[in-house]
């Protein structure tokens, strides 16, 4: 009696389904790993954490590729990517696993283990706990792996019978065993397949009990009413032209723009802001209810992303409810650089770790910079950084507004850089001023007559005080400027044009309150933000003829 199979060779099929097993085993493992990050941190998750990483040693070339190419889908993108590099590498492992049934099992716990030190070595991480779900996950892909493999090699109990017996033939026997080892293997991988998917649904359908109590932080939130309210916006801010970008950003349409592959679900009632550092005459924290209970202030004010292209969608005005963080600092000792103040840099730290360093001079200089709990008369939506962030108007949002904020530091600007000043970006960051044609949008075909040329101008801060509209290479003329709410938000524009029928191009530039005019030159987004005219090129036809004007809004609401 032999109880051992003689090695045979795989068969074409073995390698398939090896190939098959491993992709389940990698799939299991990915479906195991979330469902326990549920429980431990969302954040923790094998894909996100080692998202995170690559997100991080991204040079910034690269990332400024991925926003021009996708948008603010890049994150989705990223993540597919790795899906696919893992499903690739599963399948191989699968492979692996038909010559050294242990070695595949081995290298998805090697994967495992990767995606565990990832999650650990997030800045946000503050616990080896998010070491789990990674290791758990591997260890059922490992183990059933080693199973799966073990129907594929497993030994032929018709070699054994012909062995006693003699008396089936080589090809019955063949034929028999491959069924019954496939039969196997199939109701293993099915089964594990079934099983993983169902956790994964349920647990999705439950939900993660650490966001769960997020949610219900933030729903329990009651915003205070302001000490100091924005006065009402003036009517005449907001103009009735189809297709130009609403004064008011609505928060579903503002741009979004961070590092987060997972939104940060921070329990209100459990943060806390930190206040230290150089010059910090005793470290402070404070909680939501110590913030929302002091002078609240609310202000409209425009943010804009460094990394929004010439008329481009990274652009959002709102009306924020926060506290003046300058208040904050006054009273725990803080001095600006101008008044002999030893720290020149506030870094703020979120709880994904994210560090973000503003001027000291900037926030205390008089402007209503704010640690903002409110967004448009809700508290902040989770994706703009609930329960508190950065405002300061007049500065791109990498150089000040910190979502999620945990802690602020003050230090100097030598002493320390902020996440992207060593991936290429500038220390300091003023928002440049800039205009943007939202309507009629590019490649439009508006038929002859007139035309409303339309869109908004922002130079945050320093305020809008003249937008000129130029039709091919006509002289520069006046656009009706809209009322201006503040210095600190956009301001409309409208310019209607007797369009004749053919190809034009739409240039528009705007001057601020300094009196400095936007510049013709291009720059590129990198170091510290894109500047140059925003054209657009428009085919006018018959009169009575193509598509009308109205009918095409552009950027409806500061997105694309
Ligand atoms: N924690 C955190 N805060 C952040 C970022 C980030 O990646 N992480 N991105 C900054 C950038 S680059 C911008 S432009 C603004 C965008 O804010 P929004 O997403 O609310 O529009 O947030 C800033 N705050
Ligand atoms: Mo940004």
């Amino acid at each position: 009696m032999t109880f051992s199979a003689p090695p045979r060779e795989p068969t074409r099929t073995d390698r398939l389904l090896a190939a098959v097993g491993g992709l389940l085993a990698g799939y299991v493992s990915l479906a195991v790993a979330d469902l326990a990050a549920f429980w431990v941190r969302p954040e923790a998750s094998p894909v996100p954490a080692v998202g995170g990483a690559v997100v991080d040693r991204t040079p910034a070339a690269v990332k400024e590729w991925a926003i021009r190419a996708f948008g603010e889908s890049d994150k989705a993108v990223l993540q597919l990517g790795i899906l696919l590099l893992l499903g690739l590498l599963a399948a191989g492992i699968g492979l692996l696993a038909l010559r050294h049934r242990a070695a595949g099992s081995a290298a998805v716990g090697a994967f495992g283990l990767l995606g565990a030190l990832a999650a650990v070595t997030r800045p946000d991480s503050d616990s080896a706990l998010d070491a789990v779900p990674s290791l758990v996950g591997a260890a059922c892909g490992a183990v059933l792996l080693y199973v799966l493999t073990g129907r594929l090699l497993a030994p032929r109990p018709g070699t054994a019978t012909a062995t006693a017996t003699d008396t089936v033939t080589a090809a019955d026997t063949d034929t028999a065993t491959a069924t019954a080892d496939r039969r196997g293997f199939l109701i293993v991988a099915a089964s594990a397949g079934l099983a993983a998917t169902g956790a994964a649904a349920i647990g999705r359908a439950v939900g993660s009990p650490v966001a769960e109590n997020a949610a219900a932080s933030r729903a329990a939130l009651r915003l205070p009413p302001p000490a100091s309210p924005a006065p009402p916006v003036p009517p005449g801010a907001q103009l009735r032209v189809p297709g130009i970008s609403p004064f008011v950003t609505p928060n579903r349409d503002f741009y979004r723009v961070d590092t987060a592959l997972v939104v940060p679900k921070v329990n209100a009632d459990r943060w806390r802001l930190r206040l230290h550092g150089t010059g910090v005459r005793e470290e402070r924290t404070f909680a939501l209810a110590e913030l929302t209970a002091r002078r609240v202030v609310e202000r409209d004010i425009t943010l804009a992303c460094v990394s929004n292209e010439v008329g481009g969608p990274y652009v959002g005005n709102a009306r924020w409810l926060g506290v003046h963080l300058a208040d904050l600092l006054r009273e725990a000792g803080v001095r600006p650089p101008s008044e002999g103040g030893p720290a020149d840099q506030i870094v703020a730290r979120s709880v994904d770790g994210m560090t973000i360093g503003t001027p000291v001079e900037a926030v205390m200089d008089g402007r209503d910079a704010l640690l903002a709990f409110g967004m448009n008369g809700e508290p902040l939506p989770f994706t703009h950084g609930f329960p508190v962030r950065m405002i300061v108007p007049g500065l791109y949002g990498y150089v000040s507004a910190c979502k999620w904020i945990a802690s602020i530091e003050l230090t100097t600007f030598d002493a320390y850089d902020a996440y992207w000043v060593p991936r290429g970006w500038a220390a300091q960051a003023p928002i440049k001023t800039e205009s943007r044609i939202d309507t009629p949008r590019p490649l439009a075909r508006p038929a002859a007559g007139t035309v409303m040329i339309a869109g908004v101008a922002w130079a945050q801060h320093r305020g809008i005080a003249r937008v000129e509209v130029r039709v091919d290479d006509g002289p520069w003329r006046d656009a009706r400027l809209a009322a201006e709410d503040n210095s600190d938000t956009w301001r409309q524009w409208t310019y209607p044009w007797t369009a004749d029928p053919g190809r034009h191009t739409l240039t528009v530039r705007a001057t601020d309150g300094t009196g400095a005019t936007q510049p013709e030159q291009r720059t590129d987004t990198m170091p510290d933000g894109a500047q140059g005219w925003h054209s657009v090129d428009v085919t006018v036809g018959p009169r009575g003829q193509g598509m009308r004007n109205e009918a095409d809004p552009q950027v409806r609401s500061g997105r694309s």
